[in-house]
C-alpha cells in the first residue's frame, strides 16, 4: 500500500532491522510432551514455526502480519497472524508427522510502502547438522531448533517510515502491560539494559539461554569464517604449487623430447 501523499524517499539511506525466523519441535513422549487429546494417531510431534525480533525486541513497528503456508495435507494451512503485543513472536503451533516447506511472507506497516515478501523455512523434526557432533547434540536435546538470523533492509524508505523505524517505542505499549514499565524491562546479560518490546537494530552482548543470537555468536561466527578463508587460501596456494610443478614437467618432457 501506498504511504501518505507528498512523501519522499531518504536518499541514500538503508535500515536494517534483525530478526529470526525458525521452527521448534517436539516428539511426543508420555512424560516430557504427552499427545493433546484428539490428535491424529500418526502424529508423532508438536511443533511451531514463527517470526520474532532477535531477544524478544520488537519487530510490530516495521512488520505488520505474517502469513505461515503450511503443507496442504493440514487443515486450513493458511495463517495470517496479526496484532502481536510489541515482544512477541508471530507464530503457529501444530502438530504432524512429517518436514516439509513453510512460505513465509511478511507484510508490512502501512507507513513504508514496502510489497509483502515471501521467504522459506524447511520445518525440521528430526536431528540434523553437517558434523555427527552436530546431529549427535540434537538426538540428546529435547527440541529440534532450526533458527535463522536475518536482517529486513529497507532501502531509501520513506520520511515518515524513517521516522517510525528510528523513533522509541511507546512505553505505553510495551510488553510490559499497564504503564509499560516494570515487567518488561530486563538487564540482559553483558551489563545492556534492554526491554522485552524494545525498537532497536543492536544485538545483545552476549547470548543466553534460548536467544543464541548476539555480538559473542556473531564474532564466533566471523572466527570460523577467517579460519576457513585461511585453509582455503592454504588449499588454494598447494594448487597452485602443484600447477606449477606439473607445468615445469610438462616444459622438461618437450625439452627432452626436442632433443630426442
Ligand atoms: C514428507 N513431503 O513426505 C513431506 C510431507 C507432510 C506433513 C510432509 C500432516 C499433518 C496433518 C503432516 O504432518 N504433513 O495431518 O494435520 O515428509
Amino acid at each position: 500500500m501506498a504511504p501518505e501523499k507528498n512523501q519522499k524517499r531518504c536518499k541514500g539511506v538503508q535500515v536494517f532491522r534483525p530478526f529470526v525466523f525458525g521452527s521448534n519441535a517436539k516428539l511426543f513422549d508420555p512424560t516430557t510432551n504427552p499427545k493433546p487429546a484428539n490428535t491424529p494417531e500418526d502424529h508423532t510431534h508438536s511443533w511451531e514455526v514463527f517470526v520474532k525480533g532477535v531477544d524478544d525486541t520488537d519487530i510490530t513497528y516495521w512488520c505488520k502480519k505474517v502469513q505461515f503456508k503450511l503443507h496442504e495435507s493440514i487443515p486450513n494451512p493458511v495463517r495470517t497472524i496479526e496484532n502481536v503485543a510489541p515482544g512477541a513472536p508471530f507464530r503457529v503451533f501444530e502438530t504432524g508427522w512429517g518436514e516439509f516447506e513453510i512460505a513465509i511472507k511478511l507484510y508490512y506497516v502501512q507507513e513504508s510502502g514496502e510489497k509483502p515478501q515471501t521467504f522459506y523455512h524447511h520445518l525440521r523434526l528430526h536431528p540434523f547438522g553437517t558434523t555427527d557432533e552436530e546431529k549427535e547434540a540434537m538426538r540428546q536435546s529435547p527440541c529440534i531448533k532450526s533458527w535463522v538470523y536475518e536482517e529486513q533492509l529497507f532501502n531509501e524508505p520513506y520520511d515518515g517510515f524513517f521516522d517510525l523505524l528510528t523513533s522509541p517505542l511507546d512505553r505505553s505499549k510495551a510488553g510490559g502491560g499497564k504503564g509499560g514499565k516494570g515487567k518488561g524491562t530486563k538487564v540482559m546479560r553483558g551489563g545492556m539494559v534492554g526491554s522485552t518490546g524494545e525498537r532497536t537494530a543492536l544485538l545483545p552482548l552476549a547470548s543466553r539461554p534460548g536467544q543464541p543470537f548476539s555480538r559473542e555468536t556473531e564474532k564466533a561466527e566471523i572466527k570460523k569464517l577467517q579460519e576457513a578463508k585461511g585453509k582455503v587460501d592454504e588449499m588454494v596456494k598447494e594448487v597452485q604449487r602443484e600447477l606449477r610443478d606439473a607445468e615445469e614437467e610438462i616444459k622438461r618432457l618437450r625439452e627432452e623430447a626436442k632433443a630426442a
